[in-house]
């Protein structure tokens, strides 16, 4: 029975079944919907948390009236159905005024513009109890190469972190910020690509502490990259803060399929990796229903994410258990890497003066292939 339960803490960006449709090829495919009814949709399929924009909740252009209203509504939806708030971010990418991007943007005063609309929602993400706040930089980036100095850009994103480090530590939120890299699209190229990149550019910040990682399924796999190795080293790290899960066939354009569809097999390393960690935030979905789903088919595939999940998580316990795989852990030696190459009390000399035969090293079995099958036959359901 895969049911989820609220101890599994999955949760949704209220946009994700919110999205209409709309592609850069045609419009919606399906009416807006409001945050309050995506609550309450999301609580009746066992969801535990969501995620929001400021502009999920309420229009961009929205009046102060209209503002707290739309939250009001979102707020009473989640009072009614006790989901929790556990994060929150800001749309800097829809409105015409983000075009070039938003902390990094050339124009000075649209990066005032987006600093004052990201403490506004810092606001209102704290009044609602969110721990994490995810910061996407969809559009600092470009399509040309001298239109943008990537090192002044810098300069200007991490001044942008600062800024808003010291905001929330005035203000004594509870709050700490994630970093979402993504190689491309809808910009040529973003700043900030992959997860390596982010997590170099947080040891620039003020606060480093209080700043890590939101990495996402699809944005690695665009670039070419194990999303599980990412996590890991964001793991390794103490770094991730948050995971944005769902679905990628390979490199070509950002698919955000829910999660356990595209490449099944990353998904399986992803749980194993998850389930066995000291990973605590949300089990969190951002994927989009396809334009071809009408509202019935957008509930469907939102379930069908934290199916998925519950699946692989029964099929990694599975293979964990499994004592053929024990036995090809053993022969595969993966627990000799977690001992130091030099023992206690040895230095540079000991390995100096070491001999070897090479050969015979080279010669040893490693049994990767075997391990391998195994996961494969746990995965394909024959074990
Ligand atoms: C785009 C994304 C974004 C971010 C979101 C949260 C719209 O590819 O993944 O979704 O996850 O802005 O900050
Ligand atoms: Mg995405
Ligand atoms: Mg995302
Ligand atoms: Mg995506």
């Amino acid at each position: 029975d895969y049911t989820p339960t609220p101890e599994d803490r999955f949760s949704f960006g209220i946009w994700t079944v919110g999205w209409q449709g709309v592609d850069v090829f045609g419009p919606g495919t399906r009416p807006p919907m409001p945050a309050d009814r995506a609550v309450r949709k999301l609580a009746e399929i066992g969801a535990y948390g969501v995620n929001f924009h400021d502009n999920d909740v309420f229009d961009f252009d929205a009046s102060p009236g209209e503002r707290q209203e739309r939250i009001g509504a979102f707020r009473k939806a989640l009072d009614e159905t006790g989901l929790v708030v556990t994060t929150a971010t800001t749309n800097l990418f829809g409105h015409p005024v983000f075009k070039d991007g938003a902390f990094t943007a050339n124009d000075r005063d649209v990066r005032r513009f987006a600093l004052r609309k990201v403490m506004d929602n810092l606001d209102l993400a704290a009044e609602l109890g969110a721990k994490t706040y995810v910061c996407w930089g969809g559009r600092e980036g470009a399509e040309s190469g001298a239109a943008k100095d990537v090192r002044a850009a810098l300069d200007r994103y991490k001044e942008a972190f600062d800024v808003l480090g010291a905001y929330v530590a005035d203000q004594g939120y509870d709050l700490r910020f994630a970093i979402e890299p993504k190689p491309n699209e809808p910009r040529g190229d973003i700043l900030l690509p992959t997860i390596g990149h982010a997590l170099a550019f947080i040891q620039t910040l003020e606060s480093p502490d209080n700043v890590g990682l939101n990495p996402e399924v699809g944005h690695e796999e665009m670039a070419g990259l194990n999303y599980a190795h990412g996590l890991a080293q964001a793991l390794w790290q103490g770094k991730l803060f948050h995971i944005d899960l769902n679905g990628q066939h390979g490199p070509r354009y950002d698919q955000d399929l829910r999660f356990g569809a595209g490449n099944a097999r990353g998904a399986f390393w992803v749980v194993d990796l998850i389930e066995n960690s000291d990973y605590s935030g949300p089990v969190h979905f951002d994927f989009k229903p396809p334009r071809t789903e009408d509202d019935e088919g957008v509930w469907e595939s939102a379930a069908a994410c934290m199916r998925n999940w519950l699946i692989l998580r029964e099929k990694v316990r599975a293979f964990r258990a499994d004592p053929d795989v024990q036995d090809a852990l053993r022969q595969a030696k993966v627990e000799e890497l977690a001992q130091p190459t030099l023992a206690e009390g040895e230095d540079w000399r000991a390995v100096r003066a070491a001999t070897a035969d090479a050969e015979a090293l080279g010669a040893r079995r490693t049994a990767f292939e075997l391990l391998d099958q195994l996961a494969l036959e746990h995965l394909y359901g024959v074990r």
